[in-house]
């Protein structure tokens, strides 16, 4: 279905502000539990990784952010540590909490039976807001591996009364200008009863705080079969929906790229975040990438990524919207999924190189990393450093 010239104008305008954050832990080494394959040239440090995302940006013009994640990207100075991105052409996006690498956190860290383990994973949050101050950060991102293995192990309602005591206080810490973004998943580490294991229990939990308090969704934690547009859909109209984690998923959570194992689902879900209005030029909702690049190279895993949001959201703005709702309101079912499929079938790969070249980038960015000789540099100049990430 081809769109008209004004249309096409507004797709291309969505296209060129779009704003994708990458994750510093995907440019660290990283692997399964049975084992983390060493690469070349990963970066030694949070400064290193910001350099990596700098190229990503460089190369892509849409992912002008990185997150951190702390203690991972724990420096001394984190002013200091946004100058440096600043210096390379980005910023510093979402601060995202680790509360669960602590041997104190066996048994939960907000939730955590023992009030001294609470005090201590709380005081961890609120540390991140003072990072977020430094930064200019303006989400904290707050995952929670705290749960349960076995029934009778904890009081699962009590655990939620410590859950919502924790982050009432950390939300009474946000200035004016941050939010929350509470992430759920359905099981792993614990897997007999998570706390925060779906949309409902995150969405219920932000109604509660107020409305600095918002949902991140991440799209590798949840059952398979999920309808994941859904709940987008409904976060979204209760204007609840924070950000996304993007990543794909064959089994659990994989942490593969995202729009890797299902490019259908991804256009889906950037279709109801189109159709809610979550790609206005003042939208809210943050799209950060959340993966590991366990096998494949970090820098081109990410810049692989970027592109296959990319062509989801085209794809997504390409469908017609005129079409759909004249097919709807007639209730013309096979007219109606005509013109969904219609735009995912859409090759918007012309569409996006000729973007690229507008704004002054190669076309294929992929190709155009290969050529830059950036990871001949990296390699030669990263050598016997720690390397940071998850296997550090
Ligand atoms: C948990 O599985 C998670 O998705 C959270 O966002 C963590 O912070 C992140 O992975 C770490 O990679
Ligand atoms: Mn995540
Ligand atoms: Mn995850």
């Amino acid at each position: 279905m081809a769109p008209s010239t004004d249309s096409r104008a507004d797709v291309l305008d969505v296209l060129r502000r779009q704003h994708i954050e990458l994750p510093s832990w995907a440019f660290g080494n990283s692997g399964t539990r049975f084992k983390v394959f060493a690469q070349p040239g990963v970066p030694r440090d949070p400064w290193e990784k910001i350099a990596d995302s700098a190229e990503v940006h460089r190369l892509t013009g849409v992912a002008p952010t990185v997150a951190l994640h702390i203690p991972w990207d724990r420096v001394d100075d984190y002013s200091a540590l946004a100058a440096h991105a600043r210096d390379l052409g980005i910023g510093i996006g979402t601060i995202n909490s680790n509360v669960f690498q602590d041997d104190d956190y066996k048994l939960g860290s907000v939730t955590n039976p023992d009030p001294k383990v609470r005090r201590k994973a709380t005081d961890h949050l609120l540390d991140c807001v003072d990072v977020m101050d430094a930064t200019g950060s303006r989400d904290l991102k707050l995952w929670f591996s705290d749960g349960t293995n076995y029934p009778g192990q904890d009081d699962l309602r009590a655990r939620q009364d410590r859950l919502a005591e924790a982050l009432s206080e950390v939300y009474g810490r946000l200035g004016p200008d941050q939010r929350i973004l509470l992430e759920y998943k359905l099981f792993e580490p614990a897997f007999y009863a998570t706390d925060v294991p779906d949309w409902g229990t995150a969405f219920a939990h932000c109604l509660e705080l107020g409305e600095k308090a918002v949902v991140c969704v991440d799209t590798g934690h949840h059952a398979a079969h999920t309808n994941i547009e859904f709940i987008v859909a409904f976060l979204l109209r209760a204007g609840r929906l924070g950000a996304f984690d993007f990543n794909s998923r064959f089994y659990a959570d994989d942490d593969l790229m995202v729009g890797a194992a299902d490019p259908f689902q991804l256009f889906r879900i950037m279709y109801e975040v189109a159709r809610g209005g979550g790609l206005a030029a003042d939208t809210e909702v943050a799209f950060m990438l959340d993966q590991c690049h366990n096998i494949e190279p970090k820098i081109a895993g990410q810049i692989r990524s970027v592109m296959n949001v990319q062509e989801a959201t085209a794809k997504a703005l390409l469908v017609d919207a005129d079409a759909l709702a004249a097919a709807q309101a007639e209730g013309d079912v096979l007219a109606a999924n005509a013109v969904m499929m219609d735009a995912f079938n859409t090759d918007v790969r012309p569409l996006l190189a000729g973007l690229r070249e507008d704004l002054g980038l190669a076309a294929d960015p992929m190709a155009a990393h290969a050529a830059s000789g950036y990871m001949e540099r990296v390699i030669d100049e990263r050598k016997g450093g720690t390397q940071a990430g998850w296997g550090a």
